[in-house]
């Protein structure tokens, strides 16, 4: 199972309370004062790391609570600080505060960090507390409390390029092809049930980061099919492939298809259907499959906002597969600059 949400509960330690006490030692009755400070909690921090991918295990858990600091001790023993409780994320988790609502972070790099709740400094015991003129204190302060957060977690895969399409367009079969990726494949709809990505080598010297996507159908907007909520993963990809397949078997018209996909994007967010991208035909092996990406290139290419160029591939024989690479790469670059 896939997760790319979740909401937790932090709550970061207090810290230990600093002591009254004082000095005994033979002969001397009346001992300064020697009580320690406390020890600060420890702090609930959240990092991006890449040997997590999804959010399934860190959601199980509803509270996350780190350590107390210990209490200051006599002799004027600092009582030890608590460690702090790390908490890995996938790289392109966004943090958001669920009292206000607001985004806290984007860790989109890996090894970025946000000390979601701090820990509770420690309390200063009574040997802190003299001066010249009170030589005895006898007070000592109590442990900070620790802070506490309430956060919905999202993830946002970072991939430089997007795949879209209907059910069936072959957009696991290309990312397949491309990458060391493994995503499912076959012939029924609704093969990818979870965003996938991979990297590919373009040329001898580039890579880029390549999502795979569920399919799209109509009515994805008011949640038919797995509804589009996936589509925030392709919000930070520079770059959208837009798969149709022109084959005989394709079950929907390739027109209607590309029409079909991109109301789903606009509706999803305008932004977005603005987005630099490819149409690629796929599964173009005979002349009929040609025939109607060619049909589908004339109409397309009538000045839609956004395409940038049509291509046809077959990611069964490997034809135009690296050409779609390289103009895939160019596209995100140019992007980029
Ligand atoms: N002949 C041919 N068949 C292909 C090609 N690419 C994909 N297919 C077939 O098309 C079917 C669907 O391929 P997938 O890659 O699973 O399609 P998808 O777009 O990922 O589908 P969903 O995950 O359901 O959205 C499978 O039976 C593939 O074998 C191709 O280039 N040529
Ligand atoms: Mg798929």
């Amino acid at each position: 199972m896939f997760r790319d949400e979740c909401e937790i509960q932090v709550a970061a330690g207090k810290g230990g309370d600093g002591l009254v006490s004082f000095r005994r030692e033979k002969y001397t009755p009346k001992g300064g004062p020697n009580g320690g400070c406390g020890g600060d909690g420890g702090s609930v921090i959240l990092v991006a790391s890449p040997s997590v991918t999804s959010l399934l295990s860190l959601g199980r858990k509803p509270r996350y609570v780190a350590r107390s600091g210990e209490p200051g001790g006599p002799v004027d023993r600092h009582g030890a600080n608590a460690d702090d409780l790390v908490l890995e994320v996938p790289i392109g988790t966004q943090i958001y505060d669920r009292k206000r609502g607001n985004l806290l972070r984007d860790l989109a790099l890996s090894g970025e960090s946000l000390v979601l709740a701090a820990g509770g400094r420690g309390g200063r015991g009574n040997a802190s507390f003299a001066t010249a003129i009170n030589q005895s204190p006898r007070h000592a302060e109590k442990g900070r409390p620790g802070e506490e957060r309430d956060v919905s977690l999202q993830l946002k895969l970072v991939a430089e390029v997007g795949l879209l399409g209907l059910p069936n367009a072959g957009k696991s079969t290309f990312l397949r092809s491309i990458t060391k990726a493994t995503p499912k494949i076959a012939d029924y709809p609704f093969t990818t049930l979870e965003p996938q990505v991979g990297i590919a080598q373009v040329g001898t010297f580039d890579t880029l980061v390549v999502a795979d996507l569920p399919g799209l159908i109509e009515g994805a907007a008011e949640g038919a099919g797995l509804g589009h909520r996936f589509l925030r993963h392709v919000e930070r990809c520079r770059v959208l492939l837009h798969l149709v397949d022109v084959s005989e078997g394709a079950t929907t018209e390739p027109l209607e298809a590309y029409r079909i996909v991109t109301a789903e994007l606009a509706h999803y967010s305008s932004e977005l259907a603005r987005r630099p991208r490819l149409v690629v035909a796929t599964k173009v092996e005979d002349e009929s499959a040609r025939e109607r990406a060619a049909e589908l290139e004339a109409r397309v290419a009538a000045a839609v906002p956004g395409v940038a160029g049509f291509l046809c591939i077959s990611s069964a024989t490997g034809s135009g597969v690296d050409e779609l690479l390289v103009a895939a790469n160019a596209l995100a670059r140019a992007v980029r600059a």
